[in-house]
């Protein structure tokens, strides 16, 4: 195994935390919000009550559930607490939100004591969490981010699993439904329904060039790679650059729509180097402008997925422009992206399906 990946996941966050602070709440089945839930108790999911159910229908399931009101700044602390606790131990990392994360684990395995005992780490692991934090997570083991993720999640709760290599990967997902890969809505799932396409096996059958067609370059071929277990992308932490850009100011103060074009093409191109240069996606394009009455205006627009590809940096740049008002004759104009990553992984929403279908086109970004 090339690289090895933790992700963990602590237990029903949010419900964890409450039952923690208070013994009467520990037990129980209690859910987390009250018009809709954020989550329950592990004693409540026993009745069917989950995340984003109406509480109406929650106490339906479970007549003596107990609603405990939100506390996001207290969740916000406890998490930031266990990206510390992480931090202080690990090299490389990637926190997903306040419950989850990646930690490249690699050089701590390979040659250590934990080689042939992995089990070992991980309890060490979850000890140390729990010691600091008196809370439980799940912990899942893989190649690669996708592979330990879902790993997290099947043996939940304060559970683990190891994907010893890619092959029992495969073997594993290959009867599962779609839904176990991250980063598949569930509006594609429903759209993929329409073919009769609900299994990991079933996708195998659709060849890439389908999946681009439908889903755009970007998540057609994330959604092939990913379920072949090709899809990699590195935990990263050292990325400290936070966004490029390039700008440009006129000598004379113009506003000629082809060549204002050509200038954000120039600088879409430069850009898209830049990122594929070092591997990276950013995933916020800005465009600036600033105009002879020498104010000046930014704005952003973040899209749906990570891109390096210069024709969506550019249209998405032009899109901007096109729907600014215009104040004056422009002096500068600039593109800067940021909100960069090492992973380009897609999260497709139905908006995006609709507007592909409404306008014929692979691509749904805009
Ligand atoms: P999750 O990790 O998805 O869920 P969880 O930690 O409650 O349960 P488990 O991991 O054991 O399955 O989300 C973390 C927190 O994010 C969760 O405690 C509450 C919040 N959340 C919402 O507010 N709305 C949602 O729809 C979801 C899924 C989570
Ligand atoms: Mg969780």
């Amino acid at each position: 195994m090339e690289k090895i990946y933790l992700h963990y996941d602590m237990d029903a966050f949010f419900a964890a935390v409450e039952q923690r602070d208070n013994p009467k709440l520990r037990g129980k089945a209690i859910a987390v919000g009250h018009g809709i839930i954020t989550t329950a108790s592990y004693e409540a999911r026993k009745y069917g009550v989950k995340s984003a159910m109406s509480a109406i229908m929650a106490k339906k399931l479970c007549p003596h559930l107990i609603f405990v009101s939100v506390d996001k700044n207290k969740y916000s602390i406890v998490g930031k607490k266990i990206q510390r606790l992480v931090k202080k131990v690990f090299k490389k990392y990637e926190f997903m939100s306040i419950d989850e994360g990646y930690i490249d684990i690699t050089e701590y395995i390979k040659n250590s004591e934990y080689e042939n005992n992995i089990e070992k780490f991980i309890n060490r692991f979850k000890k140390y969490i729990y010691k600091n934090v008196n809370l439980t997570c799940s912990v899942g083991i893989g190649f690669d981010k996708i592979s330990a993720k879902i790993a997290s999640d099947i043996d939940k709760p304060n559970g683990h699993f190891v994907f010893e290599n890619r092959e029992k990967f495969l073997d594993y997902i290959f009867d599962k439904k779609i839904s176990i890969i991250p980063g598949i809505g569930k509006k594609t799932i429903e759209y993929l329904k329409l073919f009769n396409i609900t299994k990991i096996c079933d996708l195998y059958k659709v060849e890439k060039e389908k999946l681009v067609k439908y889903f755009g370059d970007n998540r057609g071929e994330y959604i092939y790679e990913v379920i072949r277990g090709k899809y990699t992308s590195e935990i990263d932490n050292s990325v400290k650059k936070q966004s490029y850009g390039h700008e440009i100011t006129f000598n004379q103060s113009m506003n000629d729509i082809f060549e204002m074009e050509d200038e954000l093409k120039k600088q879409a191109i430069k850009l898209s180097k830049r990122l594929k240069d070092k591997e990276e996606f950013a995933k916020t394009i800005t465009l600036k402008i600033r105009y002879s009455n020498f104010t000046t205006y930014t704005k952003s627009k973040t899209i749906n997925f990570s891109t390096n590809k210069w024709e969506e940096i550019y249209i998405v740049a032009l899109n901007i422009y096109k729907k600014l008002e215009k104040k004056d004759e422009v002096r500068l104009i600039g593109i800067h992206v940021s909100s960069i990553t090492k992973s380009k992984l897609v999260q497709l929403t139905f908006e995006d399906l609709k507007k592909m279908n409404e306008k014929g086109e692979n691509d749904g970004i805009l």
